[in-house]
């Protein structure tokens, strides 16, 4: 297939303006022609003729067709890639009400969900590969493949920016290059609770906690700096990371796009089909691979030692409490 229909939303927001001129620079796709559909809410979705217009005057090559709407029924159709951005932040006025519980943050983004994946199931490519970056990104994507009911679909959250956040400081911890870092696993939610395991992380075959051999630092100082990585951007920016986001959702379309190289893995969360003990359907961030017929699989041959289960517990607990929350929603 030399062409590919990539829909996206949350078009207009920040991570928006940083991802979509890069799905169509002929690098995340290769020489595929990207057909773009964005899909913003209809009172900003005007302002996608500006990001149009700038699409058109940037020299892209491989833009194909593109378009923008509100109606997400209409963008669905035949999509091959979702990129789910767009969702409702907390500390906005919603319907009248401050939202700032989590609780009422599942409620209104999860309705969204249901909505977005019944239009991918019905209209969507039946092999679409669909990337849940809006937040609470694991429960979202988790009711959008519930609701699109169809399992050669491919539903992701994603984690990559924990994982590349984890990379970071261990490179800088160990005096190496990031891409030397392989095997960087983000467990369970993406949230404070993610559990990011130096034990399984790989530099040139050994693991990265036996170089690093210090664990007080492990629990101390890695763990919290990655967990909390997303308040530390916020605190110092004023709004939350959009570059690092986006690049993020990228490697992460790179990664489900061309086979893994052997001995690695990459991080998203995929439905659990009970691997590492995980509750049948939840989220979850695992260890993936693509294979060369391009479908997404588990790795299943990786230890968890007890530490790393214990902070992998917590967080697995914390989706089944998100999949309570949002029960109503799931069919
Ligand atoms: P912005 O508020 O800048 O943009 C979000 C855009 O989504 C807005 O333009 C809004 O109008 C649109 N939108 C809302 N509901 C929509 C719907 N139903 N259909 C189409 N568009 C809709 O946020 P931005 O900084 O771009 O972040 C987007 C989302 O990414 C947020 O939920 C954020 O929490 C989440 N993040 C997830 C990350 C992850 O690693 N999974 C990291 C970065 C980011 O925090």
């Amino acid at each position: 297939m030399n062409r590919i229909k990539v829909v996206v939303t949350g078009a207009a927001g920040q991570i928006g303006y940083s991802l979509i001129p890069r799905l169509v620079d002929g690098h995340t796709f290769g020489d595929k022609i990207v057909d773009l559909t964005m899909v913003e809410i209809p009172q900003v979705v005007d302002k996608l003729e500006g990001l149009v217009m700038e699409l058109e005057d940037s020299y892209f090559p491989n833009l194909g067709e593109v378009k923008y709407t509100s109606n997400f029924e209409e963008a669905a159709k035949d999509g091959d890639w979702f990129l789910l951005v767009g969702s409702i932040p907390r500390g906005i006025v919603y319907e009248g009400k401050k939202i700032e519980e989590r609780s009422d943050l599942l409620k209104i983004n999860g309705g969204i969900f249901v909505e977005q994946g019944q239009a991918i199931g019905e209209f969507g490519n039946p092999n679409a590969k669909i990337l849940v970056v809006g937040n609470p990104a694991n429960t979202n994507a988790m009711i959008g493949k519930n609701a699109a009911g169809v399992d050669t679909q491919t539903w992701l959250a994603m984690t990559m920016l924990d994982s590349s956040r984890a990379k970071s400081v261990l490179a800088n911890k160990t005096g190496h290059n990031v891409s030397d870092i392989k095997n960087m696993i983000i467990w369970g939610n993406h949230s404070p609770t993610m559990y990011p395991d130096i034990e399984n992380a790989m530099i040139d075959d050994k693991s990265i906690s036996t170089m690093v051999n210090d664990m007080d630092w492990v629990e101390n100082t890695f763990l919290p700096k990655v967990q909390q990585r997303g308040k530390a951007v916020i605190d110092a920016r004023g709004a939350s990371s959009a570059t690092s986001a986006a690049k993020a959702a990228l490697d992460t379309v790179i990664a489900c796009e061309n086979p893994t190289e052997g001995g690695n893995c990459f991080s998203a969360a995929i439905a659990s089909d009970g691997s590492y003990d995980v509750p049948e359907g939840l989220m979850c961030g695992f260890p993936l691979i693509c294979l060369n017929d391009g479908s997404i699989e588990i790795k299943r041959d990786l230890v968890l030692s007890e530490f790393a289960r214990n902070k992998f517990n917590i967080s697995i607990k914390e989706l089944e409490s998100e999949r309570e929350a949002v029960k109503h929603l799931l069919k």
